[in-house]
């Protein structure tokens, strides 16, 4: 009989439900739940392709000690061991754990107590630090709590919708689509996009704002002093719930014009219509992501934006307010359990000694850390120094994500002692361990997530667990029993767990902390088993949830001693960070189909078919200046650290900023982990660091061979100075160049492309012209074909790569292969816009020109676009792009 669980995405923070059935086989599909509050049934592209993710190849499946397997019992033995060693001789400091967003809450609160309460320490942090951090400052300082006000149906019910520094329609695409869906239904209604680069959510708006990096202080400082002599300024609702109003107004006022108009970058017609828009739409919401965190002046700009609600009264109302959009699947369950070096469990503050004392009272610990940890990049530098001697990794990837990654990795791989907790065997990170923990992943692992509204949610197993993976919940509890800690970390299931996070968050409560659950403190199994998703605050004393969801301080009622906000005096950066040496800017962030540092999203040959490759979005007059040629190959440089990537000259970029993706690594390239080349420069506040502005210089580089390969096998041992494998339907996609001279092809392919011995290509090496086209097939399967050229090569790749699962019984043919150009019966898709139906650029635009010149029309003919609808902006930007062209 077919199982049907009710579970939640494992990616971005909208937190959608999921349906998982397994069928007799065993095989898995996903669809969206229609009943999850957050997505109705709808699924994006990374969701729709979760089934694809799961499979075993790569998994960490047994415990291991310096690369050698073992025991679980002499694992956790030996970590106990070594952080009780470590502490007994260099006191608790010298021990720390680097946790992340992707745990879910009850391993996160396990790991949180362990850490705070019982070893004594707050050396626990998380690469939230590198995610919300300066959310989560910025609403402390502001509302004196770390609360988000609002709900998603605040999207919806909006007037005016600003998105600044987020790329909507790839990161939280659900949430885009929901956008979407209204903006539809209700055309009055404004969306205004602030970003530097002109990306896929403009794609939606009616304004964008192709703002100068970092001026978004000077945006929204500018807009309250434009608001603070306008209609739309509330009195009432400063004087009555907030302070500090006037010196927020008089240091806004100082700033002039033209400043605004210097630091912003953006043309006065276009300030004038932002400002006139906010002005006057009572229902504003203003959401922001990664371009406003991840940013020296990251805290400045949450409290420059939060400044702008307070003095409109807009804020916990339908359809007005600020609205953090978190990015990982429990990033606030996290902040929940006070998994950041500076927070206490249940938002209690660190810094406070009531606070201390009750967690301390609640937990029976024998001591409380007394004072705020190290945050991430202290982290890694302590490391580096030698001052950690013990540390644990769990659920994070550091040599890829951190910036100043080379560091980073020179740190973990000197740190005396190092254990990381993981599903997959081999990352950058798993590597430098000493103990490598096996995990349970997404389908295996049973606990809760919070989602970007604050809605609780369950993440349940349907898979059984693989090898002697086990839960982090069970394996810090296991440590922590080993470290004498037994009586306080016996706990059953995650049921138990998070029956007790539940009961600290509403412990002495009595409305003085936002974060109340108190109604789940008595959860028993059952219960929890049936959870259904539910947004906090719960407390005991809660009436139920009311329709849309639940607010906060629509009527005051902030977590400061009086009750009152904060308007907050931000300062406007240093602008003059120019360097002649690095005169350019760094921005790096995401792309729609691949999750991170990819041990996931990497597996599944659809979402790997939108952007196979890694790329420098580049400018054409800066291309141009620096004699970077489309296709051709960037080298990016910061003191630093390099990173070489493909690059794709682009009028969406704006001029002196070069974007580049985060995801890639060293399991899927040569040298296109861009945070090697990130400076580790962090918010004085917050302590995020700043990944969207750093300081760089770019040059082409030149390589003696270009060259694109299709492979059943993996391709293995690549020695070129550039290469980027991208999994693909029957085996791989290699793009590679190589600066040294190569001769003998057909035996490189032998050596790389796991070419049996024996087996002859078909296709020829021309020595003029430097081509070389080589085929190589077992019967009628095509092993590998090989396309090298002095040039950046063109061939026809996604239909090469149709090639691998093609039958070549026809000999003719195969020349066609070696030619690597399809005949007319085979057109060549492009590169994939629709991964749910494999749908390629060439495609639509065949389709385009034979009449379709809607989304609607293309979904008609193609179906892309009809499943999950995460290339729907895609698909509209190609049509508007063949019908300019067609006009021109
Ligand atoms: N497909 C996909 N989705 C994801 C993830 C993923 O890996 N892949 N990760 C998830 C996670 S953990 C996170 S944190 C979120 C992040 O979600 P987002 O924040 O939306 O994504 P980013 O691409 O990091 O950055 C957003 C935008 O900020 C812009 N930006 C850069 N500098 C500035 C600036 O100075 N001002 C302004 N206003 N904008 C600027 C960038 O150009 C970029 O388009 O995504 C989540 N969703
Ligand atoms: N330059 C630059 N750098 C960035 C960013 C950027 O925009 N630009 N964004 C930053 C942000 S916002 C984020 S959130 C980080 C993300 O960066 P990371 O957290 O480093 O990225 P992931 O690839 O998600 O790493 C998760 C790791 O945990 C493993 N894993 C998955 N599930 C489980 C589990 O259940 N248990 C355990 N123990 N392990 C598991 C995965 O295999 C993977 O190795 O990157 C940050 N770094
Ligand atoms: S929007 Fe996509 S990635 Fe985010 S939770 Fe929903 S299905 Fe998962
Ligand atoms: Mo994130």
């Amino acid at each position: 009989m077919p199982t049907e669980t009710k579970t939640t995405c494992p990616y971005c923070g909208v937190g959608c439900g999921v349906i998982a059935k397994v069928d007799d086989t065993g095989s898995v599909s996903v669809r969206g739940d229609p009943d999850h509050p957050a997505n109705f049934g709808r699924l994006c592209s990374k969701g729709s392709a979760l089934a694809e993710t799961i499979d075993l190849d790569g998994r960490l499946l047994h415990p291991e000690v310096n690369g050698a397997r073992t025991s679980w019992n002499t694992a956790l033995d030996l970590v106990a061991t070594k952080f009780s060693e470590a502490i007994a001789e260099h006191g608790p400091d010298a021990v720390a754990f680097y946790v992340s967003g992707q745990l879910l809450t009850e391993d996160y609160y396990v790991a949180n107590k362990l850490m705070k309460g019982f070893i004594g320490t707050a050396n626990i942090d998380t690469n939230s630090r590198l995610c919300m951090s300066s959310s989560v400052a910025g609403h402390r300082r502001a509302f004196g709590s770390d609360t988000v006000p609002g709900t998603y149906e605040d999207l919806e019910l909006a007037d005016l919708v600003i998105l600044t520094g987020s790329n909507l329609a790839w990161c939280h695409p659900v949430l885009y689509q929901r956008l979407a869906a209204a903006k539809a239904a209700r055309p009055g209604m404004k969306i205004v996009v602030i970003d530097p680069r002109r990306t896929m959510t403009c794609d939606i708006a009616d304004l964008h704002l192709a703002i100068r990096p970092d001026g978004d202080v000077a945006l929204f400082t500018g807009l309250l002093a434009h608001l603070a002599t306008s209609p739309a300024i509330d009195q009432n609702y400063i004087g009555a719930h907030t302070v500090g109003f006037a010196e927020a107004f008089a240091s806004a006022a100082a700033l002039s014009w033209d400043e605004l108009l210097e630091r912003t970058g953006l043309p006065a017609m276009q300030l004038r219509e932002f400002f006139r828009l906010f002005e006057t739409v009572q229902k504003t919401i203003t959401c922001y992501s990664q371009g406003v965190n991840q940013s020296a002046s990251g805290t400045d700009k949450v409290n420059a934006i939060l400044n702008c609600h307070l003095a409109t009264g807009r804020i916990g109302r339908p359809g007005m307010g600020p609205f953090s959009l978190t990015g990982q699947p429990n990033a606030m369950g996290g902040r929940e359990v006070g998994g950041l070096a500076n927070m206490l469990a249940a938002h209690m503050a660190i810094e406070n000694a009531g606070d201390r004392d009750r967690v301390q009272r609640f937990w029976s610990s024998p001591g409380i850390a007394a004072k705020p940890g190290l945050k991430a990049v202290d982290m890694f530098s302590a490391v580096a120094e030698g001052r950690i001697k013990a540390l644990w990794i769990m659920a994070t990837n550091p040599v890829v994500s951190m910036p100043d990654a080379d560091a980073v990795e020179a740190a973990i791989a000197a740190c005396p002692f190092v254990v990381v907790s993981d599903i997959v065997g081999n990352t950058e990170t798993t590597r430098h361990a000493d103990v490598l923990l096996p995990s349970l992943g997404w389908g295996e692992k049973d606990g809760t997530v919070t989602n970007s509204e604050r809605r609780i949610s369950r993440q349940r197993p349907f898979l059984p667990a693989p090898g002697e993976a086990r839960a982090d919940w069970w394996q810090l509890a296991e440590v922590a029993r080993r470290m004498g800690h037994g009586a306080a970390f016996g706990f059953a299931d995650p049921a138990a767990i998070f029956a007790e996070h539940a009961a600290l968050s509403a412990f002495e409560n009595e409305g003085s902390r936002d974060f109340d659950i108190g109604a789940y403190a008595g959860i028993d199994d059952a219960a929890y088993r049936a959870l259904h998703p539910f947004q906090w605050p719960a407390s005991l004393a809660e009436t139920p949830t009311p329709p849309g969801g639940k607010r906060f301080f629509a009527d005051g009622g902030f977590f400061h001693p009086d009750r009152r906000a904060r308007f907050i005096a931000v300062n406007l950066p240093e602008t003059d960070r120019t360097n002649a040496d690095y005169p350019l800017t760094l921005n790096t962030g995401r792309i729609r189909d691949q999750w991170h540092t990819m041990t996931r999203t990497g597996k599944s040959a659809r979402l790997s078919a939108h952007i196979a490759e890694p790329f420098a979005e580049i400018h054409p007059r800066d291309a141009i200046e620096l004699g970077i040629r489309g296709a051709g190959l960037v080298e990016i440089e910061s003191p630093h650290g390099t990173a070489v990537v493909r690059a794709l000259i682009s009028e969406r970029q704006a001029r002196g900023s070069i974007f580049v993706p985060m995801h890639w690594n060293g399991q899927f390239s040569a040298r296109a982990r861009i945070d090697a080349a990130v400076a580790p420069v962090v918010d004085p506040v917050s302590g995020q660091p700043a990944s969207k502005n750093v300081a760089v210089r770019a040059r082409p580089l030149k390589a003696e061979h270009y060259g694109f390969a299709v492979s059943a096998a993996r391709p293995e041992n690549l020695d070129c100075d550039y290469w980027a494998l991208a999994k693909a339907e029957g085996g791989w996609r290699l793009e590679f160049a190589s600066c040294t001279g190569i001769s003998d092809w057909a035996n490189w392919c032998r050596k790389h492309l796991g070419i049996p011995a024996g087996v002859e290509p078909l296709g020829y090496c021309d020595g003029a012209t430097g081509e070389t086209r080589l085929a190589f097939f077992d019967g009628t399967r095509l092993l590998a074909a090989l396309f090298v050229a002095p040039e950046p090569v063109a061939v026809a790749r996604a239909w090469a790569v149709q090639q691998l699962t093609a039958s070549h019984g026809d000999l003719r043919k195969r020349f066609a292969i070696a030619a690597g150009r399809p005949g007319a019966d085979q057109p060549d898709p492009g590169a994939t816009v629709c991964s749910c139906f494999g749908v390629g650029v060439n495609q639509i635009s065949g389709a385009i020109r034979n009449g379709c010149h809607s989304v609607e029309a293309i979904g008609k003919a193609l179906n892309a676009g009809t499943n999950c609808g995460s290339c729907r902006a895609e698909i509209r930007t190609i049509i508007d792009s063949c019908l300019a062209a067609a006009a021109e």
